[in-house]
C-alpha cells in the first residue's frame, strides 16, 4: 500500500480497525491515529498525491470515497455522508474538491488541524515576510 513505509503498520491497522463501521469515519480521528499528525510538510505532501489518484492535483470527491483503501486494498468506501464531511472540511474554497493550491497546506497539512501553525510550510506565513 501507498502509505507502506511512511507510517507504521499497527497504527494503519488500528486506524482502520477504528473506522470499520459504516459511518464511523472521523477524518481528524484518523489522521491522529493513522499517525500522520506531525508528519513533514514533504510526507504530507506524498500523501496527498497517493489519495490524487489520477494526479491531477485535486483529490475529487470519488477519490476522498476510497481514501481507506490507499492504506488497505481490502478497506470500505467512504458512505457518502462521510466523503461529504470529509470533503467540506477540506474544500475551503468551494470548489468540490480539494486542491493542492493553498488548500494542502491548510487541509491537507494534517497535523496544522492539531498545530498552531508552526510548521515550516511554504504558504501565507512565509510570503507575508518577503
Ligand atoms: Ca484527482
Amino acid at each position: 500500500m501507498a502509505f507502506k513505509g511512511m507510517l507504521k503498520d499497527e497504527d494503519i491497522a488500528a486506524a482502520l480497525k477504528h473506522s470499520a463501521a459504516a459511518e464511523s469515519f472521523n477524518h481528524k480521528e484518523f489522521f491522529t491515529k493513522v499517525g500522520l499528525v506531525g508528519k513533514s510538510a514533504e510526507d504530507l505532501k506524498k500523501a496527498f498525491y497517493f489519495v490524487d489518484q489520477d494526479k491531477s492535483g485535486f483529490i475529487e470527491e470519488d477519490e476522498l470515497k476510497l481514501f481507506l483503501q490507499n492504506f488497505s486494498a481490502s478497506a470500505r468506501a467512504l458512505t457518502d455522508a462521510e466523503t461529504k464531511a470529509f470533503l467540506a472540511d477540506g474544500d475551503k474554497d468551494g470548489d468540490g474538491m480539494i486542491g493542492v493550491d493553498g488548500e494542502e497546506y491548510s487541509f491537507w497539512n494534517f497535523g496544522a488541524f492539531f498545530q498552531q501553525q508552526d510548521m515550516h510550510v511554504p504558504g501565507k506565513s512565509l510570503q507575508s515576510q518577503m
